[in-house]
């Protein structure tokens, strides 16, 4: 038989070709050298660095799937799971800022926009130039979107926009709003604009008092009688499958994301345990350490490995939606309770940010609240094999 790697104990080194490591070491190396040194005083004082985006910017990971032409690197699903996982191994704020970027922002002008759109918007954003933002959660319209109650009337150029928007990242700092209402002039659908910071009426005030996912920023989006010209919509999607054709992505990129969380977590505590002598011995020499070590490498190697199958089945055009529930409530459920055991198998040092452990814990929760709630996504499973609808 062959030799075990712990560290990759399914050889997924093995099964990625020559494009996607380089792409994943090439992030790796930007995550460590540029992220990982700003991240601590970004959490603790909750601050946000805009500049961050340009330099994902230059480094290539916004919109990594967006072809070239529209200032992307044209590169495969797997790619881009492969940077969400090197990202999130720093911190889930970052990664957010790149999936909210990439599958929310850029996604939508890609593929529901017009030529128009497309040509102005994409270059700026996949540069980090201009900043993006994803506005579909409203203050009573969380896990139930469709029931928000922003509206586009119709006017005779355009629209006016009315309502606001809850928990959104980015957007106190963003110059580009994907803002999805109810419009008139389509019978109730929900249709998407795209708008523009400092147009009249548009506000986004930061939500502060954050304990979680501190180093991404996030905020209302408040339209107060937004006038925006025709141009504003995006023509070639109605109804809620426009938003959710984004999230598919965004879930995806969450799916291999929590796992280089649930890696770091898993990594620290291996070392912690290796270092830390109690009863004249190291902690890692215990039958209880090396279980909790056993599970978390278990969880994220099978973790991993489905996350890899959904990438390559999104590039072959076979994923369905569900499959994406499936890798994004299993791996965010999965991380979170890594998280919280390398915070335990720390005892007292693990509530210290130096330790790491604790900041990916808090993460997690939001990381498995948002882009649909754990229970959300058994509830889509739960519709898949019966038939029934459980939500109302
Ligand atoms: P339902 O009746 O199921 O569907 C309505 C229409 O949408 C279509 N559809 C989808 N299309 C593409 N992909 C999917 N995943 C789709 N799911 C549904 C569906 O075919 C239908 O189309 P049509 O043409 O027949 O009208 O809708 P519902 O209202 O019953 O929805 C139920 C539920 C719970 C599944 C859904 O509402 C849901 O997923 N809720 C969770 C909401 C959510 O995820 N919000 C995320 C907000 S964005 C965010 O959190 C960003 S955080 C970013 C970061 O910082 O990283
Ligand atoms: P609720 O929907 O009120 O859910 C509360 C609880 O009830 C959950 O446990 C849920 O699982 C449960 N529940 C809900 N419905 C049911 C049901 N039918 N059956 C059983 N249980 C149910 N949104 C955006 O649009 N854009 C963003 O950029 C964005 N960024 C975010 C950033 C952060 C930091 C956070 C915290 C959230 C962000 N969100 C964003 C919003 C996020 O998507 C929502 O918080 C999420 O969808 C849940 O909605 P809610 O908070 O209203 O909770």
């Amino acid at each position: 038989m062959a030799s075990f790697n712990w560290e990759d104990p399914f050889l997924l080194e093995d099964q990625l070709d020559e494009d996607e490591r380089m792409i994943r070491d090439s992030a790796h190396s930007f995550c460590q050298e540029k992220l990982m040194p700003r991240v601590e005083k970004m959490y603790m004082e909750e601050g946000v660095d805009p500049s961050i985006f340009a330099e994902m910017g230059e480094q290539g990971i916004l919109g990594v799937t967006v072809p070239e032409e529209y200032g992307g690197i044209g590169a495969n699903y797997v790619s881009y799971g492969l940077v969400a996982r090197e990202v999130e191994r720093v911190d889930s704020g970052f990664r957010s800022m790149c999936s909210v970027q990439s599958s929310l922002v850029m996604y939508p002008i890609y593929a529901y926009g017009s030529e128009e759109q497309r040509k102005k918007y994409l270059p700026k954003l996949a540069s980090g130039e201009w900043i993006g933002c994803f506005g579909l959660t409203e203050p009573e319209a969380g896990s139930d979107p469709g029931g928000m109650k922003t509206r586009a009337k119709k006017t005779d150029g355009g629209y006016v926009l009315s309502g606001s928007k809850m928990w959104i990242s980015n957007a106190p700092i963003a110059d580009v709003f994907v803002v999805w209402a109810k419009s008139d002039a389509h019978d109730g659908a929900i249709r998407g604009f795209v708008l523009e910071k400092g147009m009249k009426g548009l506000t986004a005030p930061k939500v502060g008092g954050k304990l979680s996912l501190r180093a991404s920023i996030t905020g209302e989006i408040v339209l107060d009688n937004v006038e925006v010209g025709e141009e504003a919509l995006l023509p070639h999607v109605s109804g809620l499958k426009g938003p959710f054709g984004c999230l598919n992505r965004a879930r995806y990129g969450i799916g291999w994301g929590v796992m280089g969380a649930a890696e770091d977590c898993w990594f620290q505590a291996r070392s912690y345990g290796l270092d830390r002598q109690q009863f004249g011995k190291p902690l890692a020499g215990t039958q209880l350490y090396q279980k909790k070590l056993a599970d978390m490498q278990t969880e994220i190697a099978l973790g991993l490995q489905a996350a890899l199958r959904v990438g390559r089945l999104f590039d072959q055009a076979k994923a369905s939606p569900e499959m994406v529930s499936i890798i994004k409530r299993n791996n965010c459920g999965k991380a979170l309770d890594i998280a919280r055991l390398a915070r335990d198998m720390h005892g007292g040092n693990g509530i210290q940010i130096g330790y790491k452990v604790m900041r990916h814990a808090a993460n997690l929760e939001t990381v498995n609240t948002y882009e649909g709630t754990h229970d959300v996504h058994a509830l889509i499973l739960g519709r898949a094999q019966t038939g029934l609808q459980a939500f109302v």
